[in-house]
């Protein structure tokens, strides 16, 4: 119905990969999202390679499908996490806030794709240089850590820029966004904030109800130094800006910062939480299932891909012939 060539070098039947959030892609989203024909994806986050190992196996006992790790190259236990990745023969990594140049060889060995996460230009070079198998171009739109470039602007120059296929994220929650990268030369998408919504999901109650109530100006893009993180607006974010107002130090602001996601997504505190989170939030209006989610974006991007041709009129088109 709708495949492209980064189907089959994942060997998934839609191209759609779920993001690997940290906290929130757990074992039970990523095998949904897998048996829905998608690429689930367990976020590794700063887990020890052993919470990583059970979620895989949680994983591998609830599809046969291929799924999914994403390791967070910040992380301390990336060595360990990379360890249990080989062991365990997990078929795709995609990689988030560092390079995974020097861990390559060994995951190819095993026939581990990789899949780098960047928001530059500069970077998705380095990183087809350095072996990775595709690459995903991550705009600002996009929930938690982000670059500075919108998709709009990104995509199409990291598609220029490399060989390698390039997904798009960033923006994108339902079928006409699917299409849209699609005619900007992405092969494929991943998604986050429109999963977190998803009924297999399993973070807290609070924090799904908070995407559902998103309107379309509610995230808020908190950094400094080049370092930027989008969450849904709330008490965190009011106190992160008075902080800034009075002219706290970098230490204060990260103190301010700390454990704060996992109280979103275990205790559901949404006050004081990090509800990180993609501009579409608003786009985001009930919870499904997985396999509801997939379906419902690949069958509109379908119809939207078919109806385009419409656009192009006949006699337009001599007259730009006799114009050349
Ligand atoms: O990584 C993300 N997004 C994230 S990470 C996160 S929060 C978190 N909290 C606790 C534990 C774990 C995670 C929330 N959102 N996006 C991918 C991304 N990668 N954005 C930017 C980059 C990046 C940055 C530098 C990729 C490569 C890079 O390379 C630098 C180098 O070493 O060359």
């Amino acid at each position: 119905m709708l495949s492209t060539e980064l189907c089959k070098l994942l060997q998934i039947k839609y191209p759609i990969l779920q993001g690997g959030m940290a906290w929130v892609a757990t074992a039970e989203l990523a095998a949904a999202v897998s048996e829905a024909g998608g690429l689930g994806i367990i976020g590794a986050g700063n887990a020890p390679g052993e919470v990583l190992r059970q979620q895989i196996l949680k994983a591998k006992s609830l599809t046969k499908k291929p799924f999914g790790v994403n390791v967070y190259y910040l992380s301390p236990f990336v060595e360990e996490v990379i360890q249990v990745i080989l062991e365990e023969e997990v078929k795709v990594i995609t990689t988030g806030a560092g390079n995974p140049g020097k861990h390559i060889p060994k995951l190819k060995e095993k026939g581990i794709k990789v899949i780098p996460v960047i928001p530059s230009v500069a970077l998705a070079k380095r990183m087809e240089k350095t072996g990775a198998d595709a690459i995903i171009a991550e705009g600002m739109e996009c929930g938690g850590h982000t670059g500075e470039l919108t998709t709009m602007a990104l995509l199409p120059q990291v598609v220029d820029a490399v060989k390698i296929p390039v997904l798009a994220a960033g923006g994108i929650a339902d079928g006409r966004q699917l299409a849209a990268v699609l005619c900007m030369g992405a092969q494929g998408v991943q998604m986050g904030t429109r999963f977190i919504c998803a009924a297999e999901c399993t973070v807290h109650e609070n924090y799904k109800q908070a995407v559902l109530k998103a309107k379309d100006r509610d995230t808020f893009l908190s950094g400094y130094n080049g370092h930027y993180v989008r969450v849904l607006k709330n008490k965190l974010t009011q106190e992160y800006q008075r902080l800034i107002k009075e002219g706290a130090s970098e230490e204060e602001l990260e103190k301010l910062g700390v454990g704060r996601l996992r109280a979103a997504v275990v205790d559901g505190d949404t006050e004081m939480g990090s509800l990180m989170a993609g501009q579409v939030a608003a786009m985001v209006q009930k919870i499904q299932p997985a396999r509801e989610i997939i379906e419902e974006i690949i069958t509109e991007a379908v119809k939207v891909l078919q109806e385009k041709p419409k656009l192009l009129i006949k006699g337009e088109e001599i007259l730009c012939e006799r114009e050349r």
